[in-house]
């Protein structure tokens, strides 16, 4: 597999503006904001997208589903609601290929995304 960004970050060879970290997963400030709260969260499992989960062991999905969910709660995101997207491949708009969740919340986010 490609060595990106995102191994590097979790490797902390370059700094990121780290929010929340534990054994599975490690949340982070995206570089490029597209709403008041914009945070990537990165599988300490190393796959390259979306299309990776249905081979996984169903506790490394787990771990990760569930640390994005509490992670958006501890955010204060679930009052007013928030959005998760998996960009996949290339028609998905996916620039890093290291799995990352995108939770965008902060504002009124619109339907459908262009
Ligand atoms: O989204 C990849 C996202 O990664 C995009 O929103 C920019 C963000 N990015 C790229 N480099 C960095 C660093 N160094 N720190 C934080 N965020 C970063 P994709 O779903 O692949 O299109």
């Amino acid at each position: 597999m490609e060595d990106t960004i995102f191994d590097k970050i979790l490797r902390k060879e370059i700094p990121a503006d780290v929010v929340h970290e534990d054994e599975h997963i490690l949340a982070f400030r995206d570089i490029n904001p597209q709403a008041p709260v914009h945070i990537l969260v990165i599988p300490k499992t190393r796959m390259v997208s979306f299309a990776d989960l249905k081979t996984q062991d169903p506790r490394v999905v787990s771990d990760f589903i569930t640390g994005v969910s509490s992670l958006a709660q501890n955010l204060g995101l679930e009052t007013d609601g928030y959005r998760v997207v998996f960009n996949t491949g290339s028609n998905g708009g996916q620039e890093v290929p290291y799995l990352h969740a995108h939770i965008l919340g902060g504002r009124r986010l619109q339907w459908p995304p262009g």
